[in-house]
């Protein structure tokens, strides 16, 4: 099956405004989007603003948001809804980020709940899965995906699959340069999509896209295209700059 790639840029928390319209200027300028998908995150309040800067080139870029509340509105301080990012032009979300696991203590059911109300609400939605150093160690890789997995997905229907894309995130390699090598990758990938085969069927598995992320550069990009089940990156760091992001785009291509 040939699955059409797709790259995020998730800009975590970085960039202040004026960085984050000139990196957006810079990304519609050079793409040509006809062979892959491309998304970017930028942080929650600049959403609005480099909404703007997309629809303003016409860029078929997809706007993303980091984070987002499950219920439509109420009382719930402090947070956002999937129906306030509608209005501002928002089309994608991540779930289940390792930061938001690990360092903001969200479970596998919130994980499930704000999945099901993003796909409920016509977003496409990322699940970004993955094992910690120590699972690594315990040999526990292909079960703590399976896990995260299964839970993430309890009650998602093979219509809404297709909304889906997966990110394979290694917690160990996010953020400290430290990168899978691309056959680790890709044989954490294989079992993704084994056991998406298992619960979805033949043709859902084949189908659905699974991104790897994870110190993801420009300089080691390449390697992780090749392998056949990674269909994409999740790009932090290297997403920040447009030369390291747009060369990554191009290796996509
Ligand atoms: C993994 C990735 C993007 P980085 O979190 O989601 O970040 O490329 O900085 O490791």
């Amino acid at each position: 099956t040939k699955r059409r790639k797709t790259i995020g840029g998730n800009w975590k928390m970085n960039l202040n405004r004026k960085d984050s319209i000139a990196l957006a200027e810079k990304l519609v300028g050079e793409t040509d989007m006809q062979s892959l998908d491309l998304c970017i995150y930028p942080a929650l309040p600049y959403l609005d603003t480099v909404a703007g800067v997309l629809a303003e080139a016409g860029s078929s870029i997809k706007l993303g948001a980091q984070n987002f509340h499950g219920k439509s509105n109420g009382s719930f301080t402090g947070e956002i809804s999937l129906e306030m990012l509608r209005d501002i032009d928002c089309q994608t979300v991540l779930v289940g980020h390792s930061e938001r696991r690990h360092k903001l203590g969200e479970s596998d059911v919130l994980v499930n709940q704000k999945l099901r109300a993003a796909l409920d609400t016509g977003f496409d939605t990322t699940l970004c899965i993955g094992e910690t150093l120590k699972q690594r160690e315990a040999d526990q890789t292909n079960a703590v995906n399976t896990a995260q997995l299964c839970y993430g997905l309890a009650g998602v229907t093979s219509d809404q699959l297709r909304q889906v894309t997966l990110a394979y995130e290694p917690v160990w390699a996010i953020g400290t340069g430290e990168s899978a090598t691309p056959e680790d990758a890709a044989s954490a990938h294989a079992a993704i999509r084994r056991y998406m085969e298992f619960a979805y069927g033949k043709a859902a598995a084949a189908a659905i896209r699974i991104q790897y992320g994870g110190s993801v550069k420009p300089d080691n990009a390449a390697e992780f295209f090749a392998q056949t089940d990674i269909d994409g990156a999740l790009v932090g760091g290297a997403s920040l700059e447009a030369e390291d992001f747009l060369r990554i785009i191009q290796l996509a291509k």
